[in-house]
């Protein structure tokens, strides 16, 4: 049995709407650096150069944002987040991206590591714009889109999970759109009622 493409309480939208907390860091791609770090055998930092120069990934996702729009079909390329793992060693399953400004959010290694996660720098075949979170950005396509964190600058291994922006605010800690996990308290099996 097929399941439907858009998970539950979500509507397709045509458009890209632009969505973030606070202001849209100008961030040149000179100027750009990822470190991981925290709970690793070997940090790793990266710049443009470095980035550019691995081997990229072409992935196509459908975005779902926990606010009820969902864009089918994107186009990302960049480095697969299983590359970063490979080359940083991991010791513990819980981390946090961050970008500018104390914005963050917490994955588990099996999610950053999932198929199609990527440190994204390319969308539709263009170098990704300021307003969608370029130089780089994550894309992580099985879970709501706030997971996927604009203008990311630093990946941290930590050694229990930490909640990140939106998890504070009462978000779900992981956010999985097919089991509707908006809110820190829903349930994680999928329910059919809408919830907003
Ligand atoms: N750094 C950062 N990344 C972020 C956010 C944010 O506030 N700050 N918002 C998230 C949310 S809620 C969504 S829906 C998507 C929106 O991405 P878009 O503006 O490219 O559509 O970015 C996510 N990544
Ligand atoms: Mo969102």
């Amino acid at each position: 049995m097929s399941r439907p493409r858009v998970p539950p309480g979500q509507r397709v939208t045509p458009g890209f709407p632009i969505l973030h907390h606070g202001g849209i860091p100008a961030i040149s791609r000179r100027d750009w650096r990822l470190r991981v770090h925290g709970e690793v055998a070997e940090p790793v930092e990266l710049d443009w150069a470095g980035l550019t120069a691995l081997p990229a990934t072409r992935v196509e996702a459908d975005l779902h944002c926990v606010t009820g729009w969902s864009k089918l079909g994107t186009a990302w390329e960049g480095l697969a987040a299983t590359e970063l793992v490979r080359l940083a060693r991991p010791r513990s399953d819980h981390l946090l991206v961050h970008a500018p400004g104390g914005w963050s959010t917490n994955l588990t290694l099996a999610d950053f590591t999932a198929p199609g996660v990527l440190l994204a720098y390319r969308h539709e075949g263009k170098l990704l714009t300021r307003e969608h979170g370029g130089p780089v950005r994550l894309v992580v396509p099985q879970l709501y889109f706030w997971k996927s964190a604009k203008w990311v600058i630093a990946v941290e291994f930590t050694a229990t999970e930490h909640p990140g922006f939106w998890e504070k605010a009462g978000y779900h800690l992981r956010g999985d759109p097919w089991r509707e996990q908006r809110y820190r308290n829903d349930p994680a099996w999928t329910t059919a009622r809408r919830r907003r």
